[in-house]
């Protein structure tokens, strides 16, 4: 593997600092051309591989409708998926941002945005992932976002909010469109919400921290944004009890999939959550 696209000390110094970070081209087109076909015979129906449980965490089917598509694990179960997924230089970027020697999946989400038309809304909302990880000890998680072409604001790519991993925001998710609220609440905290969109081309990853407030406008480019956010855990996950304002323990769908030890998920099971860096040989 060519050393030279991981991330140095500048762009982790500035990953720290912003949130967020692009790399280079570091996915080959080779793989991105197959995680093409891997996308269209997932929606076709067809899998290389049987996932049990994953019938109760649920993702887009076509009685959905034309909105935007969602489906977790689906690296799973379509090998082009997984080839993409476990390219070591994704993980390996991952490890050098997070400063953890070891990379695990969390979970992946294939993502499929339609062309924006009237009545089509297919924006994602301000959130943090963070959000949807309260199970997680580490707060050092972090996504990889990788579009299998080229993708600027027009066509729907994501915008970070600059700095905001150090933010105190509960309570977003993929449906908060409200900028202005948050506006306010961050100003009182004493920081400021400025919009960073990303431009980018084929090959290229956005990594984002867990905290990082993010989202994506609608797609008015010519045809619909096809991607896959790989979402990764430092080698030192491990499941936590953290009670939300109900008083119950968070959950995730990572709990009805892995094995358990001792009572709870384990956030280690190499058949849910392998390890993708350092690299098998
Ligand atoms: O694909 C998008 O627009 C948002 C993806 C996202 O929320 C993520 O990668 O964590």
């Amino acid at each position: 593997m060519d050393l030279s696209s991981l991330p140095g000390p500048d762009d982790i110094a500035g990953y720290r600092e912003h949130g967020f970070w692009i790399s280079p081209v570091i996915v080959p087109d080779s793989v991105l051309d197959a995680a093409e076909r891997g996308m269209e015979r997932f929606y076709a129906g067809e899998r290389d591989a049987e996932l049990d449980g994953l019938a109760a965490v649920g993702g887009w089917t076509p009685a959905d409708g034309p909105g935007l598509r969602k489906n977790d694990y689906a690296s799973l179960v379509v090998k082009e998926l997984a080839d993409l997924v476990r390219h070591p230089a994704i993980a390996g970027c991952a490890a050098r941002l997070a400063g953890a020697p070891t990379i695990r999946l969390w979970h992946d989400q294939l993502l499929y945005k339609p062309v924006d038309r009237p009545g089509l809304a297919a924006n994602v909302g301000w959130h943090t992932d963070r959000q949807y990880w309260q199970s997680c000890g580490s707060d050092e998680m972090l996504t990889a976002w990788v579009a299998f072409h080229d993708v600027d604001r027009a066509g729907g790519s994501v915008s970070f909010l600059d700095g905001s991993h150090r933010w105190d925001v509960d309570g977003l998710d993929f449906f908060s469109q409200d900028l202005d609220a948050l506006r306010g609440r961050i100003a009182a905290q004493g920081f400021e919400a400025t919009v960073r969109p990303t431009t980018m081309r084929r090959g290229h990853v956005s990594f984002h921290h867990c905290r990082t407030v993010h989202g994506s406008g609608p797609n008015h480019g010519g045809a619909p944004r096809r991607s896959i956010a790989i979402h990764l855990q430092p080698g030192d996950n491990r499941w936590r009890r953290h009670d939300g304002p109900d008083g119950r323990p968070a959950r995730h769908g990572n709990d009805l999939l892995v094995r358990r030890v001792d009572g709870v998920p384990d956030y280690t099971d190499p058949r849910i959550c392998p390890r993708l860096w350092p690299p098998r040989p």
